[in-house]
């Protein structure tokens, strides 16, 4: 018996392995999706506050958060409408190193990020924490476009990227969970991308 020719044409060609399930490659772009009018804030009067469930809310400026410890985050960023975008990189401050700076009530259990244009997303206590969350003001090198939430955004790149509000304003620590803006238009509570958490009931 002689082998069967090989058949090289007929290979697929192999799925990138960063690219999560229904998601595909968007390349160069960098598309622009914002539910609300484009805010206009200057880094001047931009500022960040942590309150609800921490023993006293803390309020950090521009400059505050720049005299923290910098970070520099390399990978992968998965939107919902099913764009992702792979090898990408942001610079800002791991949430992380701002908790560290208010004493978090043991009570709370998940968070409510709010921007300065009104946008509100929810998100479990874990999933800010352990370096899985930042504030970013830098892309690929470069300060974060307005369009892009610049001067500052959060960047939860684990989930699909309707959690990483732009134009960051807050952080809410509760002791339970409350929906946020499209949390309560029928996307998924968490929205894991690897579990394909797009819609509530996923
Ligand atoms: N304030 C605010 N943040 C937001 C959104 C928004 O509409 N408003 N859209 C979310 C969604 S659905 C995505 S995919 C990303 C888009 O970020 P980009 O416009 O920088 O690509 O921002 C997220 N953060
Ligand atoms: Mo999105």
């Amino acid at each position: 018996m002689t082998a069967p020719p090989s058949l090289p044409f007929t290979r697929r060609r192999e799925r990138d392995p960063r690219l999560p399930p229904g998601q595909y490659d968007v390349g160069r772009d960098y598309p622009v999706l914002t539910a609300e009018a484009t805010p206009n804030i200057e880094a001047s009067t931009w500022s960040f506050r942590v309150d609800g469930l921490v023993a006293a809310p803390r309020t950090w400026s521009w400059d505050d958060v720049h005299a923290l410890p910098g970070e520099t985050w390399q990978g992968d960023i998965h939107c919902v409408t099913t764009w992702s975008k792979l090898g990408t990189s942001f610079t800002g401050v791991s949430l992380d190193t701002l908790l560290a700076e208010v004493d978090v009530d043991p009570a709370a259990t998940h968070v409510v990020a709010w921007s300065h244009s009104g946008y509100t997303t929810n998100l479990p206590l874990a999933d800010v924490t352990g370096a899985k969350a930042w504030l970013v003001w830098e892309h690929e090198g470069k300060p974060l476009t307005t369009e892009h939430g610049g001067p500052v955004r959060m960047l939860v790149p684990h989930l699909y990227f309707w959690k990483s509000a732009k134009w960051v304003a807050g952080l809410r620590l509760l002791d339970h969970d409350e929906p946020g803006f499209w949390e309560r238009n029928g996307y998924h509570e968490r929205g894991d991308p690897w579990r394909e958490q797009r819609y509530d009931g996923d």
